[in-house]
């Protein structure tokens, strides 16, 4: 652990302005609407991804498109994008293809914290959705592919091109928190470990040691219901 700590300063401090720091109990504010705030977020590894599980908890009141994990590589500026094109849908593009998930819509609600899973596997195509711990009936798509390992991990903003290519219509508005990405499938058992906050291994991003970069106007601040 410490070596791995040590490693992570060198490499941290090699990368000049990003910050390592653990992001327990609080959430990342977009407070408005722009075509440039955004979160460069680094992993802690980069290696060819044949499966993987990306985890966060939004809160917006936004209705129209926005972005909520942007993973552009040089192959594809939507080799991994988490997206929800309406309040009721959630998409996720692997390698520039997509599938949408559809949920209940309740326009009447107020907003409220939602916990995204999502996962993906090359060897099936098959792709899990779990929504504030519920299963969505799983879909499949670009069964073979492997992600590319270069990529620019933005959150805020939906890149069309590594690193830019914002759109202010796809942009966040609201508060994130809780990211975390693996390189595996996650199990039905494990996902209820992050559902409730517990801890599992070998992150490639981890909020509670988050290596992360604000460019423009976006906020940590404590969480609070
Ligand atoms: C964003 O959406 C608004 C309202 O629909 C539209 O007027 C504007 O042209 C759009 N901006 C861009 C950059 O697409
Ligand atoms: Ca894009």
């Amino acid at each position: 652990m410490k070596i791995l700590q040590t490693f992570l300063l060198i490499l941290v401090s090699s990368l000049g302005s990003l910050a390592l720091q653990d992001l327990s109990k609080k959430t990342l504010v977009f407070p408005e609407e722009s075509n440039a705030a955004h979160v460069v977020l680094r992993p802690a590894r980069q290696q060819p991804l044949t499966s993987f599980t990306v985890c966060l908890k939004s809160y917006t009141d936004l209705s129209r498109a926005y972005s909520l994990f942007s993973y552009a590589t040089k192959m594809s500026d939507n080799e991994l994008l988490v997206f929800k094109p309406k309040p009721n849908q959630y998409s996720l593009y692997v390698g520039g293809s997509v599938v949408t998930f559809s949920v209940a819509d309740n326009p009447a609600a107020k907003p409220r914290w939602e916990h995204i899973c999502v996962s993906w596997e090359s060897i099936t195509g098959i792709v899990d959705l779990w929504l504030n711990g519920n299963s969505l009936p799983r879909k499949g798509m670009k069964k073979g592919y492997t992600i590319s390992p270069e990529a620019s991990i933005i959150l805020g903003q939906e890149q069309d091109s590594v690193g830019g290519g914002f759109d202010i219509n796809q942009s966040f508005v609201g508060e994130v928190m809780d990211v975390y990405m693996w390189g595996r499938v996650l199990s039905s058992d494990e996902l209820g470990v992050v559902q409730n906050g517990g801890r599992l291994s070998n992150y490639l991003i981890d909020w509670q040691s988050l290596i992360y970069q604000i460019n423009g106007y976006s906020v940590v601040k404590p969480f609070r219901k």
